[in-house]
């Protein structure tokens, strides 16, 4: 969604924030923009499309200051055109915003009535304009920053410069993620460490209600109320190979081979742990856990779908009942709460709004026992929870998600593993079963990875077709989602996933010769159900694309194709066969060539509602 960037140097700051634009690109977007303080005016430069069509215009204009702010917007109010662009100016005050202004309906009229004139449709510029009216008003920058916040509703992440105030930059942000970098003799500000790594690792997170001033010398944080406050110095750890694409055609395609190492490194912590021990999950983690009598999972997307293969795990394996649920319909739905259920959000970034709201309304219920499994550090879901597990998958560039995926799985299993071993039902050898299990999962993992040849060949069938079904049943259920998921996003194909036992209640009536039919099959105890379910399909000439293991005994025949991973891993087989649905994914959009890392009117990190 959209990125934001800032800078104040004795340099010329335009590089830097072209290249932290560049950097924010992953996020998705459709329009951005710049804008500097040059002297006593306030120049700017915005295009619709790429940051590298702005870049050109930025040269061709001869842009140049020490003090800057950039933006890439992805439209929530009013379309894709330049004048909604960001920065949004207004009389010398140059503004970028990510998030949406609830109330900007009534602060339009009242600035109308005011005198102000509107250039945009944006729900952005009400924020310029205000800030304008207070400085108008006599207070400073900051001052005038403060008293526009207090007057808005929803969520801001906001970057600020005047041309009346040329040595400083304001920043606030209410429910959008932003943080400032500390240079030496230079500070910048970003909604995303990426932006600014290139130029300093030492960054400050902004709390809810925050504002701060920047200098070249130096920065100062006021908390909601306005008082001064501090706030932690942070060293990230995000390395610059994970923000490169290398020998990769598509970050996608990158992060899909990371895996073993992704896997292997969120491992780190379990298998030094030498078991499942509620410190995995932090230092409250056992009185947290104590007295569990349900688990309540909360996600969206990919994330949601992690959470249906830990509702598998959770209720088999610790035989604690677990409830799994869409983020954005429990946050506005009459829930019966029960504190004595585990509240656990999924987020790849931490900031996903819907999750985060979700997680609120749980707390305001009186929820207190909160887990978040996150891969981004000191965002602000996991700071929102008491106890968080945090995979550790490097950053995740590619929209479709992969690498997040598995190693959020591997975070729900141990989950589910620690559940059962303080309930008493893991018995010493079972443990030492699934530990044994995670330590060869790279491997397996990696054995998977190695039939991209034949996934590929696959794909070059699938790229015509304009519909798929994907079928699995039990805990490869929540794959064939995730597997039909991935195909939307990335490919534009039609691809809808059941239970493979609700053929018969209706999609059957779909398949004919020109519906692909995606099976997981690996050779569990429900491999039998799901060959009964297969011949359904061929009765009607559905033909069939198998993805099972070596240790299942049917092949390949008239119109059933069959990959086979090299040997069934046992309960965490769903984490192998996410594998060959993200390379069919990937091999498919690859054919049809679409935007395989920015699929169109998608973004990465939802941080809008
Ligand atoms: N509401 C603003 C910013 C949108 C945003 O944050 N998207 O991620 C706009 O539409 O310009």
């Amino acid at each position: 969604m959209c990125g934001i960037v800032g800078a104040i140097a004795g340099r010329d700051v335009v590089p830097v924030l072209i290249e932290g634009l560049k950097r924010l690109e992953y996020r998705g977007y459709d329009s951005a923009g710049i804008a500097v303080v040059e002297g006593d005016t306030v120049r700017r430069v915005r295009r619709t499309g790429r940051v590298s069509e702005m870049e050109v215009a930025a040269q061709a204009e001869g842009l140049a200051a020490s003090l800057g702010i950039g933006h890439t917007r992805w439209a929530t109010h009013g379309g894709v055109t330049e004048s909604n662009a960001h920065p949004h100016v207004s009389q010398g005050v140059a503004l970028v915003h990510n998030g949406i202004i609830e109330n900007h309906e009534a602060q339009r009229e009242r600035l109308t009535a005011l005198g102000y004139a509107f250039e945009s449709q944006t729900d952005t510029e009400v924020i310029a304009h205000l800030i304008h009216h207070h400085l108008d008003g006599g207070l400073d920058l900051l001052q005038a920053v403060q008293a526009a916040t207090r007057e808005l509703e929803g969520a801001y992440a906001l970057a600020v410069v005047s041309r009346d105030a040329p040595d400083r930059m304001v920043c606030a942000r209410m429910g959008c993620p932003l943080l400032i970098g500390l240079g030496d003799g230079e500070n910048f500000i970003a909604s995303d460490v990426s932006a600014i790594i290139q130029a300093t690792r030492r960054v400050i997170f902004l709390e809810e209600g925050d504002t701060a001033e920047l200098t070249h010398a130096g920065v100062a944080v006021y908390d909601e109320t306005g008082a001064p406050v501090a706030r932690g110095e942070h060293l990230s750890d995000v390395s610059l190979a994970s923000l490169e694409l290398g020998p990769y055609r598509h970050f996608m395609q990158k992060e899909i081979h990371e895996q073993p190492r992704a896997i292997g490194d969120t491992l780190e912590a379990i298998i030094d742990a030498a078991g499942f021990e509620p410190g995995l999950f932090g230092a409250d983690a056992a009185e947290v856990f104590d007295g569990v009598r349900g688990v309540q999972i909360l996600a969206c997307g990919t994330s949601y779908y992690a959470g249906l293969v830990a509702q598998y795990w959770i209720e088999a394996i610790a035989g604690v009942p677990c409830r799994v649920e869409i983020a954005s319909e429990y946050r506005y739905r009459k829930v019966v709460p029960d504190p004595g259920h585990l509240i656990v959000t999924i987020s790849q970034s931490g900031e996903t709004l819907d999750t985060m709201e979700a997680l609120k309304y749980a707390k305001s219920l009186g929820h207190t026992r909160t887990l978040s499994i996150c891969n981004v550090p000191e965002s602000a879901i996991p700071r929102a929870s008491r106890l968080v597990f945090y995979t550790r998958a490097g950053a995740e560039i590619g929209v479709a998600s992969t690498k997040a995926f598995t190693t959020q799985l591997v975070g729900l299993f141990a989950l589910a593993a620690t559940l059962a071993k303080l309930g008493g039902h893991l018995p010493a050898e079972r443990e030492a079963e699934y530990i044994d299990s995670l330590r060869h999962l790279p491997g397996s993992i990696q054995h998977a990875l190695n039939l991209e040849p034949q996934i590929a060949s696959w794909a070059e069938r699938f790229s015509p077709r304009h519909h798929a079904l994907f079928l699995g049943r039990g805990v490869h259920y929540p794959i064939a989602l995730e597997g039909a998921l991935k195909l939307k996003e990335i490919s534009y194909i039609h691809a809808e996933a059941y239970p493979a036992g609700e053929l018969k209640h209706g999609p059957l009536a779909l398949v004919d010769a020109d519906m692909p039919v995606v099976v997981i099959a690996p050779k569990d105890e429900l491999l039998e159900k799901v060959k009964s379910n297969m011949q359904e399909v061929r009765a009607r000439g559905g033909e069939l694309f198998v993805f099972t293991d070596a240790d299942s005994n049917f092949g390949a025949s008239e119109g059933v194709h069959v990959i086979r991973a090299p040997r069934h891993v046992g309960v965490l087989s769903p984490i192998v066969h996410t594998i060959p649905v993200q390379l069919l994914a990937y091999h498919t959009a690859l054919a049809r060539g679409t935007d395989v890392d920015k699929p169109r009117n998608l973004a990465k990190s939802v941080t809008v509602e």
